[in-house]
């Protein structure tokens, strides 16, 4: 395949030649490979190793486990040099002595499990593959290593599988507090911990499904909404901001910065949200600020009363996909619990099935459903 938006011969879509090819089962986001030659060492003079030979070939080194992958096998180990974990040490320091006034108390939670279980420490960059089988047991998302930054509508298909494309190499050692492109940092501190929140992930997931086969505008409208909540997101825990975004998480720089006097904060507005302007150089001048994070979700007991995660009802907001189910007993703009047919109880871990008054809005002539138990997607055509 080359490009992202052929169709697949094997794989029909039910509305004809015009959807963009998406993977319906998990195998097939080994065809979710399209980089972006953005921020890349090799190209562009501004990135901190493009005059350093060394370290360009370390990451060609790392790169190459990515190429080989294949879904299901084990994530090759890497063993990190003396210089990589003495970067490690000294953002791994001086994040973790950031977090406990600047990340929200899901972060802080599965961060102090993962230096429990998982081997996150000063002087140890943890693996891929002990990292991912810490999350299959949190929340059924895994990882699978990429070369690099990945295009959007790649990273956000296999999110929809509940898989997150994650960088192996690090930064490098000259600018350790702030990185434009992801690297394993960015990762590990950032997206891991938020991945292993329930409400987080299901809303990730919910992104990603809404992804699939959708236009090239609505999936850079995705990918802006991605950016201000998933990398950027700020929220109110007990009446002070924190943050929750992994671009945040991983930067010494820009976690100061968000919480300073300096950024302009804005109440957090999915419509808004997905159409803001933003660069990906430094830091950001705009963040959105959530009121309900862990407020709204600490009125859901696991597993049952509302059935959808606040997160995701700011998905649900942000597509304009509620009306088929107000009216319903659950409080405005959330589906009612088991009562909406086009609601199921995302909550239960299984399926999150995108309403058809959105799908018709992205001009997507069908609507999808995750399927939890084979990892596939099924395909339900719009009447
Ligand atoms: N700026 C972040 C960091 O330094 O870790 C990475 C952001 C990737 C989108
Ligand atoms: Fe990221």
């Amino acid at each position: 395949l080359s490009g992202v938006r052929q169709v697949s011969e094997d794989v029909r879509s039910p509305a004809g030649p015009k959807v963009p090819w998406f993977p319906r089962k998990v195998s097939e986001l080994d065809k979710c490979h399209h980089l972006v030659t953005k921020f890349d060492p090799d190209l562009d003079l501004d990135h901190p190793g493009f005059s350093d030979q060394v370290y360009r070939q370390r990451r060609k080194l790392i790169a190459e486990i990515a190429f080989q992958y294949r879904h299901g096998d084990p994530i090759p180990r890497v063993e990190y040099t003396a210089e990589e974990i003495a970067t490690w040490k000294e953002v791994y320091t001086t994040l973790k002595g950031l977090y406990a006034t600047h990340a929200c108390g899901e972060h802080l939670e599965a961060f102090a499990l993962l230096e429990r279980f998982s081997g996150y420490r000063e002087d140890n960059i943890p693996q891929l593959e002990d990292v991912s089988r810490f999350l299959k047991e949190r929340t059924g998302f895994q990882l699978r290593p990429v070369a690099g930054l990945l295009s959007a509508r790649d990273f956000l298909a296999s999110l929809a599988f509940r898989v997150f494309q994650c960088t192996q190499y690090i930064r490098h050692a000259s600018s350790p507090m702030h990185s434009p492109e992801p690297d394993c940092c960015h990762e590990l501190l950032g997206h891991v911990p938020m991945l292993a929140d329930r409400t987080f992930a299901q809303f990730s997931q919910d992104i990603g499904l809404a992804s699939l086969g959708a236009s090239d505008e609505e999936i850079e409208k995705l990918s802006t909404l991605y950016w201000f909540t998933v990398e950027f997101g700020l929220c109110k825990q007990n009446g002070e901001v924190k943050a929750y975004g992994a671009g945040l998480l991983s930067s010494y720089g820009e976690l100061l910065h968000c919480l300073s006097e300096e950024p302009e904060i804005r109440a957090f507005d999915p419509e808004a949200a997905a159409v803001q302007p933003y660069q990906d150089q430094t830091y950001q001048s705009v963040y959105f600020v959530s009121e309900s994070f862990s407020d709204a979700k600490d009125k859901l007991s696991p597993g049952r009363g509302l059935s959808v995660p606040p997160v995701t009802s700011w998905l649900r907001k942000a597509l304009g996909a509620l009306s088929h189910c107000e009216g319903g007993n659950a409080a405005p703009g959330l589906p009612s619990p088991g009562g909406c047919r086009l609601c199921p109880p995302v909550d239960e871990g299984s399926a999150a099935l995108l309403p058809r008054s959105y799908a018709s809005r992205i001009q997507r002539p069908f609507s999808v459903k995750f399927d939890p138990y084979t990892l596939a997607i099924d395909v339900l055509d719009s009447p």
